[in-house]
């Protein structure tokens, strides 16, 4: 298959999910073709079958709101054409799937361009339900060749919060156990922990939604019952407040602030358990990858995330803003090493077993499969 693929090209889940899913594509002799405003940051553009298209938005005294979502739909178009492709595959219905739609209109007369849309969370549970993208969220959804979801949880919020009637297809997270694995030594980790004293990792955004200073106070509660020290990987605007409240509580020397980062597959692994504080999740790709190298993920018991771990079998689960049943979970798996032993054993292979990308691709596969074969715009 000829697939078009339009994602968010910077840090984020959905934007990684979609490099992932396109570089397995290509992988598996399909060609895939980004349609988006920069290079995905885990794209190497010399990948057989992968190819780049830049989308360019030119600005001009009138626009005070560049046109985004215009000069996607055109480009869209443009590569349709030009490398035939079969659909169009974009991942956050806003504004992805409206220039799909577009797209497809602008072809309508010349040829087929179904498109499926996948929703990861955000778009659905805090952008899409804002008053001022609602309406036009709801109908990306319905206007869409296929919906795929990351997680029950999501699909079934979609449905009660627009009332769509569309068929949404749970289409989980997945990761690539190859790249992703333990690293039993750890021997990268005594940059961050010179006498061998155990590792914690966060990764995210850095959003409100992240709850990112619970990390801080997490790690300065585990510390009055073991020596620990944390790597907080990722950027956004609660980093700021992050590295203040480390200084505030006396833990900054054992913070790590690592930035934004290419090789998340080499930083996980020096981990011993990962924090996942958030609000909401409607999946946690995070949780997934540390629990495919084997870091069992302390997550909170919201959206998706029970669907990904089974509390006290491969993670643990607490409210979100429960610091002290957070922190106690961490010390035990930092203290006891069967514990952790057996809990990093289930999480690798929750991983192996349930999102592997064996389990995982061969599903977006029938997925293009059935709207290619729909006879036009109808359910997947
Ligand atoms: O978590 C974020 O804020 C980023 C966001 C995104 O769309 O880039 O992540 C969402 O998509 C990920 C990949 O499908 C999911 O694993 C995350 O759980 C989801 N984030 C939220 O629902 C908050």
């Amino acid at each position: 298959m000829r697939v078009g693929i339009t994602c968010y090209p910077t840090y984020g889940g959905s934007g990684i999910v979609a490099t992932e899913l396109g570089l397995e594509l290509a992988q598996r002799g399909h060609e895939v073709h980004f349609i988006t405003y920069a290079n995905p940051i885990r794209l190497d553009p010399g990948t057989p079958r992968i190819h780049y298209h830049e989308v360019e938005v030119s600005t001009y005294p009138l626009f005070q709101y560049p046109p985004y979502c215009l000069a996607l739909a055109s480009r869209m178009a443009e590569v349709a054409v030009t490398h035939k492709l079969d659909l169009l595959h974009v991942h956050y219905a806003i504004p992805h799937s409206i220039s799909a739609l577009l797209a497809r209109q602008m072809l309508l007369a010349r040829r087929r361009l179904p498109f499926v849309t996948t929703l990861h969370g955000t778009d659905i549970t805090l952008v899409g339900a804002d008053r001022s993208y609602f309406a036009i969220t709801k109908f990306s959804i319905e206007q869409s060749d296929g919906v795929t979801s990351i997680s029950e949880n999501l699909r079934k919020q979609t449905v009660d919060v627009f009332g769509v009637e569309n068929e949404i297809r749970v289409i989980n997270n997945f990761v690539n156990c190859d790249l992703y694995k333990p690293d039993e030594e750890k021997a990268g980790a005594a940059q961050y922990s010179p006498d061998g004293e155990k590792v914690l990792i966060h990764l995210s955004n850095f959003r409100p939604v992240k709850r990112v200073l619970d990390c801080i106070r997490i790690l300065a509660e585990v510390r009055k019952h073991t020596p620990a020290h944390l790597l907080m990987v990722g950027d956004g605007p609660d980093r700021g407040p992050a590295e203040t409240l480390a200084r505030e509580l006396s833990v900054d020397r054992h913070v790590y602030f690592l930035g934004k980062q290419n090789h998340v597959e080499r930083l996980i692994p020096l981990a011993h358990v990962l924090l996942m504080p958030s609000d909401m999740e409607s999946f946690g790709l995070a949780a997934l990858e540390a629990m495919a190298c084997g870091a069992p993920p302390i997550a909170t018991d919201v959206g998706g995330v029970p669907e990904l771990i089974t509390h006290g079998v491969d993670g643990f689960l607490a409210a979100p803003g429960d610091i002290a049943a957070q922190a106690g979970r961490v010390v035990d798996l930092l203290t006891d090493n069967g514990l952790h032993r057996r809990m990093s054993l289930a999480a690798r292979a929750t991983a192996e077993t349930r999102f592997s990308t064996d389990r995982i691709i061969p599903q977006y596969e029938r997925c293009y499969e059935r709207v290619i074969s729909a006879p036009r715009h109808a359910p997947s």
